[in-house]
């Protein structure tokens, strides 16, 4: 991650506590993401917590988000043209990501409930 705005504000629309969210706040996480045609796995690593999320593209599966918010979710990701895009579907309204390239740089929009976390305007990349 290099940037991002409001990284807090979605995770308090997860629920994650105040101490959590002040120790994530400070984390420059990595991104490592591996494709093999429609099968994704991604990486979200960190020094305080990893996370960890496989799925193939068009293909509803069950997302337990271990080690954030710890709640079960219907997921499904698709392609939007360029862009990557996951639905969310369980106990908090309006989930889910959109993930992109632009130049060097992978950009992630999280988004839930009211609360979006993205990238600064006209500044390169945010990433979780
Ligand atoms: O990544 O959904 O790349 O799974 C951070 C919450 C949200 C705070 C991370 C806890 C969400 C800090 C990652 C511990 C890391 C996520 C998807 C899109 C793929």
């Amino acid at each position: 991650m290099i940037s991002n705005i409001n990284f807090d504000g979605y995770m308090v629309a997860i629920d994650i506590d105040f101490a959590t969210r002040k120790i994530a706040g400070m984390l420059k996480t990595q991104k490592v993401i591996e494709q093999d045609g429609d099968l994704f796995t991604m990486k979200t690593l960190s020094t305080f917590r990893n996370y960890y999320s496989s799925f193939k593209i068009g293909e509803e599966f069950e997302e337990v988000t271990k080690g954030l918010d710890n709640r079960k979710c219907k997921s499904m990701v698709n392609w939007d043209g360029e862009r990557m895009v996951c639905v969310q579907t369980g106990e908090k309204r309006n989930r889910g990501w959109t993930h992109w390239i632009e130049g060097e740089h992978l950009y992630l929009e999280l988004c839930c409930e009211g609360q979006v976390l993205t990238s600064p305007p006209g500044k390169i990349a945010s990433l979780l």
